[in-house]
């Protein structure tokens, strides 16, 4: 008896059993269901071996496929029974369950396969809100219909950002990405406008600019805003959730489409979905008094089938949005209007920064940059936070 205990030690399986603990009796239930295939996938954690520093490696046989496509989710597309799978896309990422909705508006709670989680290797999750999935639907005892997650498809528009050193997927398949802003309260920070135009330019999301509560304010105030991105070519709308002005407007922009909403906390991003499709009924508090910043209502990314068609994510409000995999010889690139000039340089590796005869900075002294998008090169190139 110690000796086996002692056995499995050393083959420290730890983390399997660290995933496994607390639903130990739900994955009894899917080896019932699914005997071939659940089973079949629980034998790949097969062989093991010490390496030289006594770490455990872990080596595993799979059938599936080899991906070349840094938007995976995953190295491989494993080889599934797809006659007994249900196409679906998640709503909503959970730590044991996520919402998965199926084509016919079912929403089942599903785990997601163990050897899908432990196949990815660099992401904080391995799922992402509008994954589409295959999953295996699983009879329940309870009202709520669950499943188990097999596949997760390739993926198209994904928007990431880094935390603590590692990619988070924020959403996945999007064409277009909404980036709110409130007019005021909180008050306006525009370089959080190119953070986020930058990791649209790299995911190659459309993305369109939106400034709410106008209401608030003198819409005058915001043309010299409007105006600079505006002739970037980025589109640029002024609404206001409350009032209802430019909703028309972003009803058609939204229509159809696969949008992801993102901004700091407070701009009102829940708001606007309420206002669109009263349906939603989204939560929506409102911001601090003292501090003029939102309170992270929001606290998961969710995705909504809107009633007018298409789909969109609502986000959490970011206080920080660190880029991922964006290194900094890249940033220019990503700034439409800076873009033009980089070629002009002396020296080809210019950063723009400090050199001389350097056709960026020129372009900066004679107004042909504007100098705030510049200081914002400036930061994404140092890797600064937001300020
Ligand atoms: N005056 C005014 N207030 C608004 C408008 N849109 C939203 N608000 C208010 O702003 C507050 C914050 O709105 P939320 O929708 O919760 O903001 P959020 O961006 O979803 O915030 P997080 O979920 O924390 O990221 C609420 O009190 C809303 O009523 C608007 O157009 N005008
Ligand atoms: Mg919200
Ligand atoms: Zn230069």
């Amino acid at each position: 008896m110690s000796k086996k205990k002692k056995k499995q030690k050393k083959k420290l399986r730890v983390d399997f059993r660290k995933n496994r603990t607390t639903r130990s009796r739900r994955r009894e239930r899917f080896r019932d269901l699914d005997p071939e295939q659940f089973d079949a996938a629980e034998d790949l954690a097969a062989e093991e071996r010490l390496s030289g520093k006594g770490e455990v490696a872990r080596r595993r046989t799979v059938v599936g496929q080899q991906l070349d496509d840094e938007n995976a989710a995953l190295p491989v597309q494993l080889e599934v029974d797809q006659s007994r799978c249900l196409a679906g896309r998640v709503l909503r990422v959970g730590g044991l369950v996520s919402q998965v909705q199926a084509e016919d508006g079912t929403v089942y709670h599903c785990a997601v396969r163990r050897l899908l989680k432990t196949l990815s290797t660099h992401e904080r999750h391995v799922l992402a809100a509008g994954d589409r999935v295959l999953f295996h639907p699983v009879p329940t005892s309870g009202d709520v219909p669950e499943g188990l997650i097999v596949r997760i498809e390739p993926r198209r528009g994904v928007l990431s950002r880094a935390t603590r050193g590692r990619e988070h997927v924020i959403v996945a398949n999007v064409d277009q990405l909404l980036i709110v802003l409130s007019a005021e309260e909180p008050p306006l920070k525009p370089n959080l406008i190119d953070r986020l135009l930058v990791a649209a330019e790299k995911a190659q999301i459309q993305p369109v600019i939106l400034i709410n509560k106008i209401d608030l304010v003198d819409p005058v105030r915001l043309q010299p805003l409007v105006g600079l991105y505006a002739q970037l070519g980025y589109p640029v709308l002024l609404v206001s959730a409350v009032s209802g002005f430019g909703l028309p407007r972003l009803r058609r922009v939204m229509q159809d489409k696969q949008t992801a909403l993102a901004g700091q906390s407070g701009v009102g991003k829940s708001s606007l979905l309420n206002a669109l499709d009263p349906r939603l009924n989204i939560r929506v508090q409102p911001v601090s008094p003292d501090t003029h910043k939102g309170r992270h209502t929001t606290t998961s990314a969710q995705l909504y089938r809107l009633a007018f068609g298409g789909w969109v994510v609502d986000t959490p409000g970011v206080r920080q949005f660190e880029l991922w995999d964006v290194v900094p010889e890249e940033v220019a690139g990503f700034f439409r209007d800076i873009r033009p000039f980089v070629n002009r340089c002396r020296y080809p590796d210019c950063t723009h920064m400090s050199e001389d005869a350097c056709a960026v900075k020129d372009a900066v002294a004679d107004y042909l940059i504007d100098t705030r998008r510049y200081e914002s090169y400036c930061h994404l190139f140092l890797g600064n936070p937001v300020d």
